[in-house]
């Protein structure tokens, strides 16, 4: 971005957005749910859309002066629906974990029972961890993986749900790396009456990329997204439904319910993004996003390296660094060092807690979007297991992050000029 007013008016400011940039820049970005947008959507999240309230929905707000608001927001919407092939669109929901409370605030009563993928086995805190409000308050029953395949027991999730006929089945995932079986999970929710629930947060860019099938084709009611993972857009999130009934009651959960004046500046970020994912250039992206991984993950293999599930059907893999002997957290500290950023994860049945876990994850939407294909992640494999062999070693470090740096430099960031 070019900033005309900044640098004179608070440098102090200014000097912290180019050290982020720098810092953007040089290394290699491998956190999953991370990605860079582009400068038009930038530019729509910098406008002045800030400036607005705009309690409620198109054409029934609270203040005035929101006909603009209206178009903006229904541009999103549009959008949104022709993306995902759905009903009916919320854009107002803050990001994920604001947009899947209201999700479960609209549809469930407290108490209610649901099944949810368990955080430790690749899901979500907000899909019924114990520390969290989900877990808190709705009767959550948790599956997992069957055995150590690093595969969602389906058998499991059957079994649970004809024990326990839950209100809601939530699919969905943050460190999963295979194909979610969406129309298995709508056929068992159908057989006790219960509500379909998809968290596509991770995996939205590569289903509306049609790099992969998602739960809106299987019918599910009501699927949440982040924007700014795969999809990189603006950080917020949608809430898309089915029927009007659920849509309606969605809406309110969002505002009055939870909720009040949304970020329409964010939103029209989301609009770009939206725009831009409408493309046909996006579907080859997301496509390579899913190629750059499987290579990614082959290389790893080859090294030695023990890949949860055995390979990747989306945009991450997770590392089970147990065979290593190299405990997560201080992996993608060294990681770090040597200009790699990547985040700990837990690995399915874990012995070690969520804070000390045995595993990182790793994923590929943001190399994707500097354009690197296949080759390159033959060389970040390289520097992975370099890092791995000598993790103490402050020199060897060093000099991966100089590497490192001449090569990002020949990958230009979207929007770092
Ligand atoms: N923080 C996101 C992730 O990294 O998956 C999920 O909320």
């Amino acid at each position: 971005m070019d900033y005309k007013y900044l640098p004179d008016m608070d440098s102090e400011v200014f000097a912290l957005i180019k050290e982020e940039e720098n810092r953007q820049r040089n290394g290699l970005e491998m956190i999953a749910s991370e990605n860079y947008v582009s400068p038009a959507v930038l530019e729509a999240m910098s406008s002045v859309f800030q400036n607005k309230y705009s309690e409620g929905y198109c054409g029934k707000r609270y203040y005035a002066g929101n006909e603009v608001v209206d178009k903006i927001e229904g541009l999103a919407i549009e959008r949104a629906k022709k993306l995902f092939g759905c009903n009916f669109v919320n854009v107002q929901a803050l990001s994920g974990s604001p947009a899947n409370l209201a999700v479960y605030f609209a549809l469930l009563n407290p108490g209610d029972t649901v099944l949810g993928l368990k955080l430790n086995h690749g899901g979500h805190l907000s899909h019924g961890h114990p520390i969290n409000f989900t877990g808190k308050t709705y009767n959550f029953i948790q599956y997992g993986c069957k055995g150590e395949t690093g595969i969602v027991d389906m058998d499991e999730v059957e079994k649970l749900a004809k024990e326990h006929k839950p209100k809601m089945i939530v699919a969905g995932f943050s460190a999963y790396s295979r194909d979610f079986d969406w129309v298995r999970f709508k056929q068992i929710a159908d057989s006790v009456g219960a509500i379909t629930f998809a968290d596509i947060a991770h995996v939205a860019g590569l289903i509306a990329g049609k790099a992969i099938k998602g739960p809106i084709e299987a019918g599910f009611d009501v699927v949440t997204t982040t924007t700014h993972k795969t999809l990189r857009g603006a950080r917020g999130a949608l809430i898309m439904s089915k029927d009007e009934e659920a849509a309606k009651k969605i809406d309110k959960a969002v505002f009055p319910g939870l909720q009040g004046g949304p970020h329409e500046h964010i939103i029209a970020g989301i609009a770009v993004a939206l725009g831009e994912a409408l493309k046909p250039e996006f579907q080859t992206y997301a496509k390579q996003i899913i190629l750059n991984a499987q290579k990614l993950s082959d290389e790893l293999l080859a090294k030695g390296f023990n890949i949860v599930s055995g390979g990747t059907d989306n945009h991450l893999i997770v590392v089970d660094l147990r065979n290593k002997n190299l405990p997560g957290k201080e992996f993608t500290d060294a990681l770090d060092k040597a200009g790699i950023s990547a985040s700990a994860s837990t690995v399915p049945n874990d012995p070690n807690p969520p804070m000390k876990p045995s595993g990182i994850r790793l994923g590929t939407p943001a190399l994707t979007t500097r354009g690197m294909k296949e080759a390159e992640m033959i060389q970040v494999a390289e520097w992975i297991s370099r890092v791995a062999d000598d993790m103490e070693n402050l020199a060897n470090l060093a000099a991966i992050k100089q590497e490192v740096e001449t090569f990002a430099a020949k990958f230009p960031v979207p929007g770092i000029f």
